[in-house]
């Protein structure tokens, strides 16, 4: 697939988000026993949001294998419901007390604290199930399951989020722990949506490699931009309220590095991501656009 211009992949990326929602709406259905829970998980996991991971792990599996990535739909959804769940539980009251996300009302504001516990914690298994009803030969499968568990856990995104409760706030970070936090809390999930989509077609240990270079750095240079967008951005595009890490005083890029030298830093792990795919002789465009979309995008 080429693309000539950046509406080639506005429509690639709208094709795909509209795939995963098509999958979640048909998932999420509301479902007459505890109504208000399946309510609620709609409400939270089918409520817009960039779909960038199921993207990714949708782009990726097209990448390396043009004529069969739609078997990875499932899991592309499923990663999404995981990824809300973190929204979800990310937005409490116990921990960043949100009021707004993409653009509504938080979960627990629209419901109610325990109806979004329990939500969040539904959409985790939910997402989890959609993991193993892709049609792929259970060695790939229960490999990516482990992989999605392993971004998820205490080794993963909830050891990061624990690093970001009891740490950042303390003003004592240096870079490398800061980077560190971020490659658990928003970039181990990130990774494992790169690589289910490339182990899920039987990817080859070089391109898994590549992959994760990519992934890496893709990760890494999204979180910069989310810090930069916390500072810079409009809290009516981004669908939430700007300026909460300076009024939680969380430890951020631009805090440590300044706003040029952080948008630098992404710029260059940008270039870097995209170099990992070329090494490796991995040509399909989409990722690279992805690349350039985690720099620009506004929300
Ligand atoms: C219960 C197993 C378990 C884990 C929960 C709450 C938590 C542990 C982790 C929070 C992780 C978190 C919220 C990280 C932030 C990642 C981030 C920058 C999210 C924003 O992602 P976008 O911009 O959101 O892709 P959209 O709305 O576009 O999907």
């Amino acid at each position: 697939m080429t693309f000539t211009t950046k509406v080639d992949l506005k429509v690639f990326l709208q094709e795909r988000r509209e795939q995963i929602e098509a999958y979640l709406k048909e998932t999420l259905k509301p479902n007459s026993a505890a109504s208000r829970l399946w309510e609620a998980m709609a409400y939270s996991a089918q409520n817009g949001g960039k779909r960038l991971r199921g993207v990714l792990t949708l782009a990726t599996a097209e990448a390396l294998q043009p004529s069969d990535w739609q078997k990875v739909l499932p899991v592309a959804a499923g990663i999404e419901c995981i990824h809300s769940m973190s929204l979800v539980h990310d937005d409490l009251p116990c921990m960043d007390d949100a009021e707004l996300r993409r653009g509504k009302p938080t979960c627990h504001r629209a419901f109610d604290e325990a109806t979004a516990l329990l939500a969040g914690d539904a959409l985790l298994v939910e997402g989890l199930a959609l993991c193993l009803k892709a049609e792929i030969d259970p060695p790939l499968q229960n490999k990516t399951i482990s992989l999605i568990l392993d971004a998820v856990g205490a080794r993963g995104m909830t050891g990061g989020q624990m690093i970001d409760l009891f740490e950042t706030g303390k003003d004592n970070l240096t870079l490398s722990q800061l980077e560190q936090m971020h490659r658990l809390k928003t970039g181990a999930l990130i990774k494992a949506s790169v690589l289910a989509g490339a182990i899920l077609v039987n990817a080859s240990e070089a391109q898994k490699l590549a992959l994760a270079g990519y992934a890496e750095r893709l990760g890494l240079a999204f979180q910069i931009v989310d810090d930069l967008l916390d500072c810079e951005g409009d809290s009516a595009i981004l669908g939430k309220q700007a300026g909460q890490d300076l009024a939680q005083n969380k430890c951020t890029y631009p805090k440590l590095l300044g706003e040029t030298e952080s948008r630098h830093k992404a710029e260059g792990l940008i270039q870097e991501a995209k170099e990992s795919l070329k090494e490796a002789g991995i040509e399909f465009e989409a990722l690279y656009a992805i690349a350039d979309f985690v720099l620009e995008r506004q929300s």
